[in-house]
């Protein structure tokens, strides 16, 4: 047993655990009937975020999604999660929405 190791790992893990720069948020969400499902979700800034999204029906057309503002555009295929890493996000609000802006959510970074 390496006592200096395991040391070393007790005191390193909460440090890691507790520093504001390594916030990681998963955003799970899914398309429905009803829209973008939460179609409104609040992060902390400086906050990581990776949204993951599925659709879970065929009467809607958000069958893809944007998000102006970090230049993103992915199709969203049934039943399939699609993973969207958006990075550090600041301050502010990032918009998604259907390919056609009709269907959309925000994330309200405050
Ligand atoms: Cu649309």
């Amino acid at each position: 047993m390496n006592y200096f190791l395991a040391a070393a790992l007790l005191f390193t893990t909460p440090i890691s655990c507790f520093a504001e720069t390594n916030k990681v948020q998963v955003i799970e969400l899914q398309v429905t009937d009803n829209g973008f499902e939460p179609n409104s979700i609040n992060i902390k800034p400086g906050t990581s975020v990776t949204l993951k999204i599925t659709r879970k029906t065929e009467s809607t057309c958000a069958t893809n999604i944007q998000i102006p503002s970090k230049k993103i555009k992915m199709d969203l295929p049934l039943n399939k999660t699609i993973t969207i890493d958006l990075g550090k996000l600041e301050k502010g609000e990032v918009r998604f929405a259907c390919g056609m802006d009709m269907i959309s959510g925000v994330l309200i970074v405050k």
